[in-house]
């Protein structure tokens, strides 16, 4: 029983999101969801995701392709999460791609390639110029 765990905001889910969720969940039998909270989001982008935690927490916990979620409190948690759920591989795109290799002691690291042309930031700037 081979279990995967990622984390990410999954602000404005869309395409990319679903599609390394997908890539991860196939890399093993279980896959684990750490969602940022709204708290690490701020600290991390200096903004609120436009979805609530709560939301965002929902949308990703009604995939198919997730087995559990759980909330990322702060990025210095992550090898108490990895070992709390008894991760085998973490999975992440390749814009984090170096930054996890610390923990390839306890667990395999592997950095997916992210969808191109698609982003939460994109999505908040068509927006915004549509409504301009
Ligand atoms: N992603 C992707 N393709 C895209 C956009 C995003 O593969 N076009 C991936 C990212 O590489 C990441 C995941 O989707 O692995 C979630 O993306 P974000 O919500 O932007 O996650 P981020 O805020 O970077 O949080 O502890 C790590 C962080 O919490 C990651």
């Amino acid at each position: 029983m081979k279990r995967v765990i990622t984390f990410g905001t999954f602000d404005l889910f869309h395409y990319g999101h679903l599609m390394i969720l997908e890539r991860a969940a196939n890399l093993g039998d279980e896959l684990f969801v750490g969602i940022s909270s709204d708290k690490l989001n701020f600290a991390k982008k200096a903004r609120y995701p436009i979805y609530t935690q709560m939301e965002r927490i929902a949308i990703v916990k009604a995939l198919k392709c997730v087995t559990e979620v759980f909330v990322e409190q702060s990025l210095e948690l992550k090898r108490e999460y990895l070992l709390k759920y008894n991760a085998d591989i973490l999975v992440m795109g390749d814009d984090w791609k170096g930054k996890f290799d610390e923990f390839k002691d306890i667990v395999e690291v592997v950095y997916l390639p992210r969808t191109p042309s698609i982003s939460t930031t994109i999505l908040i700037e068509k927006i915004q110029i549509k409504n301009m």
